[in-house]
C-alpha cells in the first residue's frame, strides 16, 4: 500500500515458530528475531491455531513431525477454515527429505518448505519471499474493499449512494414482506436550496449538503439507512418501522435543520426541508417502485403546502 512520505515504517511482520523441540524452536526464533522480526515461539499445532483465529500471526514455520496434530494436518485445518480474503502463508519445515512428504504438504495448501538442516540465508530468503507475496496480496484485498466502498458512497457527503439504496431497497422490501414487518421510507429535499447556491455560490451550497447529510445520520437509528438521492435529495429507510415511528424520525430530522441554522460562508442561514413519508404496508403500496413513488408524492404535497413540513 502505498505510505505518505515519512510516515512510520510498517510494523515488522510476525512469525509463528511451531515446532515441539525446544532446541530447533529457539534456534530458529533466535535467528528470525536477529532479523528483525517479531517471533511468537509455539510448541504444539494447536496453539497455533488458536493464535491465527485471534489475527495475530503473518507467517508460519511449521514442523512437520511433532506429537498430536501432525504441522500437514494442523496446515490443512489453517488453509480449509481461512476465509480467502486472508493470507497467511505456511512454510512447512521437515526433516524428511523425500519428495512424497514435501508434494503432499504442498498439495494441501502449504506454500512453501524447507528441509532440516536448512542453511540459514535460504530460510530467511523464502521467509522474505512468501511475505512480499502476502504483502500484495493484502495489498490487493484493501484496494478491492476501496473499490467496494467508494461503488457505493456518495462522494460530496461520505452517505450512501442511489446504488446503495436501491440494493437495500430491494432486500429491505423483500424482507418486510415475507415476514410481515412495517418498512418506512422518507424522502427529504431541501427546501429553495437553488437560493443558497445563488447566494453563496456552488461551494457553499456543497458545504451544507454535507452538514445536512451529518445531521441526518445524527437524528437515526444505527440500523436505518441513510442516502443521497440526488442533488439536495436524501432517502432515509426505516427497517422496522410503523406510521408513529417514522412521524417521530421525520419530526427529528426537520427539527435538527430548522432548528440550529447553518454556518455558511460566515453567515448562519436557516435551512428547512420537507419531507415525504411512505410506508410499507399501506393502501397502494405493492412494490419497492410503489413505495418510493408514494414518498415521492408525499413530499410533493409538502412542498405544495408550503414547505418545512412531513406528508404522508
Ligand atoms: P424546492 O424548495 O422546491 O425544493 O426548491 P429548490 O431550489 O431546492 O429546488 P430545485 O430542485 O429547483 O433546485 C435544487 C437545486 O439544487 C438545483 C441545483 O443547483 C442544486 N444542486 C443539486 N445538486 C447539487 C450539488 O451537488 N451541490 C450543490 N451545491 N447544489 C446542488
Ligand atoms: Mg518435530
Ligand atoms: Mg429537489
Ligand atoms: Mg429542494
Amino acid at each position: 500500500m502505498e505510505t505518505a512520505r515519512g510516515s512510520a515504517p510498517p510494523p515488522p511482520a510476525r512469525i509463528a515458530v511451531v515446532d515441539d523441540d525446544r532446541v530447533t524452536r529457539e534456534y530458529v526464533a533466535g535467528l528470525l528475531r536477529g532479523h528483525g522480526y517479531r517471533v511468537i515461539a509455539v510448541d504444539g499445532a494447536q496453539k497455533l491455531l488458536d493464535l491465527h483465529r485471534q489475527g495475530q500471526v503473518d507467517l508460519v514455520l511449521l514442523d512437520v513431525m511433532m506429537e498430536g496434530l501432525s504441522g500437514v494436518d494442523c496446515c490443512r485445518i489453517l488453509k480449509s477454515t481461512t476465509p480467502p480474503e486472508i493470507f497467511v502463508p505456511v512454510i512447512l519445515v521437515t526433516g524428511r527429505t523425500d519428495p512424497e512428504s514435501r508434494i503432499e504438504g504442498l498439495r494441501i495448501g502449504a506454500d512453501d518448505y524447507v528441509t532440516k538442516p536448512f542453511d540459514e540465508r535460504e530460510l530467511l530468503a523464502r521467509v522474505e519471499a512468501m511475505l512480499r507475496i502476502k504483502r500484495s496480496h493484502d495489498d490487493l484485498g484493501a484496494a478491492r474493499e476501496r473499490l467496494q466502498r467508494l461503488a457505493v458512497q456518495d462522494e460530496l457527503t461520505g452517505l450512501y449512494n442511489v446504488r446503495y439504496l436501491n440494493s437495500r431497497l430491494t432486500e429491505e422490501y423483500k424482507r418486510a414482506e415475507r415476514h410481515r414487518d412495517p418498512l418506512a421510507l422518507a424522502m427529504i429535499d431541501v427546501d429553495h436550496f437553488k437560493q443558497v447556491n445563488d447566494r453563496f455560490g456552488h461551494e457553499a451550497g456543497d458545504a451544507v449538503l454535507r452538514e445536512v447529510g451529518v445531521r441526518l445520520k445524527k437524528s437515526v437509528r444505527e440500523i436505518d439507512v441513510v442516502t443521497r438521492y440526488g442533488g439536495e435529495e436524501f432517502v432515509v429507510l426505516l427497517p422496522s418501522t410503523h406510521l408513529a415511528g417514522a412521524l417521530v424520525v421525520a419530526d427529528r430530522v426537520a427539527r435538527t435543520l430548522r432548528e440550529e441554522p447553518f454556518d455558511v460562508a460566515g453567515t448562519k442561514m436557516p435551512v428547512t426541508a420537507s419531507i415525504g413519508l411512505a410506508l410499507f404496508p399501506s393502501r397502494g403500496v405493492h412494490s419497492k417502485e410503489e413505495l418510493l413513488r408514494s414518498a415521492d408524492r408525499a413530499l410533493y404535497r409538502a412542498k405544495d403546502e408550503g414547505r418545512d413540513r412531513i406528508c404522508v
